[in-house]
């Protein structure tokens, strides 16, 4: 067994709408284990360096200033395959078409803007985590 850390972004929709809570709640319920948890309002900066890989797409900005828009909770969460459990627990980009009983799929939907609102932002590889744990929790 190998212990993984993942970074979990509750986005500033999320945090908004009061679901930060019952986020964190099923993630814990799944079994993972809080490492360590924060509410901050990000900086372009940290923004630009989190979505370097998304530099020059059209929602590039778009994203950027949606992520500007209010407090994020930053969580570092850490478990055995942790990485891929909470993207399965937050579902697919998309939250018109993200699974029922997952997290975008439960709790959003697309309100026709240039960004996906989606609620949280889950690291996608043991790579971007340890780069993103780096950002967020320096
Ligand atoms: P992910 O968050 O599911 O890993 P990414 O492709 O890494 O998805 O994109 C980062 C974020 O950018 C998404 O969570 C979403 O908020 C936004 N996004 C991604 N693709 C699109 C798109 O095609 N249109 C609008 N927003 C998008
Ligand atoms: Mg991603």
């Amino acid at each position: 067994m190998s212990i993984e850390r993942t970074l979990l972004l509750v986005k500033p929709d999320g945090v908004a709408r009061n679901l930060s809570g019952e986020i964190l709640a099923r993630v814990e319920a799944k079994g993972y284990t809080l490492v360590e948890l924060k509410k901050t309002a990000a900086t372009r900066e940290q923004l630009e360096q989190h979505y370097e890989e998304h530099v020059g797409k059209q929602f590039y900005e778009p994203l950027v200033k949606f992520m500007l828009s209010g407090p994020v909770v930053a969580a570092i969460f850490e478990g055995h395959r942790v990485i891929e459990g909470f993207r399965s627990l937050a579902g697919t980009t998309d939250p018109t078409t993200a699974a029922p009983g997952t997290i975008r799929g439960d709790f959003g939907r697309d309100w026709g803007l240039k960004v996906q609102q989606n609620l949280v932002h889950g690291s996608d590889s043991v790579e971007s985590a340890e780069r993103e744990i780096a950002i967020w929790f320096a």
